[in-house]
């Protein structure tokens, strides 16, 4: 993109716009910014850190391993920087996101505060011309999503909302100035993983805390601690070969499955094995204890009857231990969660269970939340109540493509997708970690620095040879949308409701979003297309 003199064409577009400034967006910068392409970045906060910087609630904190969920790009980063917990909280992800933004200088390419409003592709001018609720428009050949799949709040479908008059809070959009919960009745709404990081908390101040919950959710105790000097020494010195491992993984991880089934393991042995996952606070240990758990509805069953048994161990009140263990789904078919104390906050005499399927909410009313069987009155409400996922975001930034087709419109049956990378019909437009790629079900940061790389080759084989458009060849994109289903719907995971299939956000069609094939896999899979001179993409000067 230079002018006749080799300078920078201020009206020519820029090389790459890139959305969002979270952990996948700080990466691109990162690689861009070193790749010397002309490029600017938009974050609709006023920092970094995307999903960590808004869900600030208390008791939010990562349910993978810190020393792996973490960027690999950098040695000197990843044995600088010094993790406190096994499972970092929010403040300290934070901090360490923010941390690498100002060690590698890329708070200057970032427009904070600015969301992207319109994202239209020209084909006249082969660029795309992105628009900004600051007024802005850029136009740049490739444009980057790094949006995130949890980053559009999902509006309860409950009466009365705005009636309500207390507080209100969203575990999603956290404020900043921390609620104080001290002789409050707080009703929490929502089971998920933030309801469940945060109950126990806002429990230990709060004067009376109810819980509506519709769904259970799995959860294991998180076992988390702080790091042991001698841990972390060791961990480091193998930095290496500990990425090297996660990268070949199913999960993007150092969780090491069992290749023998649950059906043919004795009882013995099945509960000596849910027990070591139990106590290793490691849900990804339990999904990979035998081979069959995310297979077969038996195996699975095992497992439910184990932690069966745990809920009604620690929780006293029998009546609500059944209403918390009534699942109905096969374990891991929905996100499973770790917890703190979560079911031992039921044995509080401030603490109570309404059973929302059993007692549904009829409303939200000035006072408080009105079920079938009455209304408890409240002084807060927290909303745990999760985010349209996986396409909310990507729907909202206001993308066409060729002819002005609107993505929400192709995408108006499910996302259709080549590799989770593009679709047909978007040139030159690269999504990070989103639907029909491993996204969500592994560790996140291993799949963001995947893509991202992946991304960046892609850039530098267009460039070396002339390419100034990519797109996904809608035959080999039917392919793929194909066999992300068959190799979904060879597991248990999308027979749960959940916003893995978009079964949360009423009208949305259900389909489930993430690739289940493998992250290794998954990587080899794409470094082979692109070792192949991209076959299923057509590319064009
Ligand atoms: O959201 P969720 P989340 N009336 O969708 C309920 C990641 N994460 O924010 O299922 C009553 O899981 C809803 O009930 P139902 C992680 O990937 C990670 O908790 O619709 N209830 C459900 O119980 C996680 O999976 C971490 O029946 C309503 C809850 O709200 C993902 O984010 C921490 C309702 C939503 O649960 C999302 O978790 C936090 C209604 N109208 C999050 N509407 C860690 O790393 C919704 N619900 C640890």
């Amino acid at each position: 993109m230079s002018a006749p003199d080799g300078s920078a064409d201020p009206q020519s577009p820029l090389d790459v716009v890139v959305i969002g400034a979270g952990f996948g967006g700080l990466y691109a910068t990162y690689r861009l910014a070193a790749s010397g392409r002309r490029f600017r970045v938009f974050e609709k906060a006023p920092d970094v850190g995307g999903t960590w910087f808004y869900n600030r609630y208390p008791g939010a904190r990562c349910d993978v391993d810190s020393l792996q969920y973490s960027y690999s790009f950098s040695d000197d980063l990843q044995q600088e920087w010094e993790w406190t917990e096994r499972f970092a909280g929010q403040p300290e992800i934070l901090r360490y996101i923010r941390h690498v933004a100002q060690r590698f200088d890329l708070y200057r390419h970032i427009s904070f505060d600015t969301r992207v409003t319109s994202v239209v592709w020209d084909d006249a001018a082969r660029c795309w011309e992105v628009s900004t609720d600051r007024g802005d428009t850029v136009r740049a050949t490739w444009v980057v999503t790094a949006v995130g799949c949890l980053s559009t709040p999902k509006e309860p479908e409950i009466d009365g909302l705005a009636d309500f008059a207390g507080e209100s809070y969203y575990t999603n959009s956290w404020p900043h100035d921390e609620p104080d919960f001290r002789g409050k009745r707080v009703g929490v709404i929502g089971t998920g993983s933030s309801g469940i990081q945060s109950i126990p908390l806002i429990a230990e101040t709060a004067a009376e805390v109810t819980v509506y919950q519709r769904t259970p959710a799995y959860t294991m105790p998180a076992m988390n601690r702080p790091l042991e000097p001698d841990e972390v020494v060791a961990h480091k010195a193998q930095y290496a070969q500990h990425r090297a491992q996660e990268r070949g993984s199913r999960s993007g991880t150092l969780v090491v499955g069992h290749t023998d089934p649950a059906l043919a393991a004795s009882d013995q042995e099945r509960r000596r094995r849910f027990e070591e996952c139990w106590r290793a606070g490691s849900f990804g240990c339990a999904l990979v204890s035998f081979s069959d758990i995310v297979t077969h509805r038996d195996a699975n069953d095992h497992l439910v009857d184990f932690l069966q048994e745990k809920v009604h161990a620690i929780v006293e009140d029998q009546e609500v231990a059944s209403a918390l263990a009534s699942w109905e789904y096969p374990f891991g078919s929905r996100r499973v969660c770790l917890d703190t104390d979560y079911y031992a906050t039921f044995n509080a005499p401030h603490v109570h269970l309404v059973d929302v399927k059993r007692d549904p909410i009829i409303a939200v009313t000035p006072g408080g939340v009105r079920t079938q069987s009455g209304e408890r009155a409240h002084d807060v409400i927290v909303y745990a109540t999760g985010f349209d996922a996986f396409t909310g975001t990507l729907f909202r930034l206001g993308i066409r493509g060729r002819d002005g087709v609107r993505l929400a419109d192709a995408w108006a049956d499910g996302p259709r997708t080549y590799l989770g990378l593009q679709t047909a019909g978007f040139p030159n437009l690269f999504v990070v970690v989103g639907p029909q790629s491993p996204s969500l079900v592994v560790n996140v940061v291993r799949a963001i620095e995947q893509h991202v790389d992946w991304i960046m080759d892609a850039l530098d084989h267009a460039d070396a040879h002339g390419i100034g458009v990519v797109e996904a060849d809608p035959a080999a994109q039917d392919d793929w949308v194909d066999h992300v289903a068959e190799v979904g719907h060879a597991t248990l995971y999308p027979v749960a409701d959940s916003y893995m299939t978009n079964a949360n956000i009423p009208g949305k069609p259900r389909v489930f979003m993430p690739y289940l094939g493998g992250f290794g896999a998954y990587g080899e899979r794409i470094a082979q297309v692109a070792a192949q001179g991209y076959p299923g993409f057509v590319l064009s000067a």
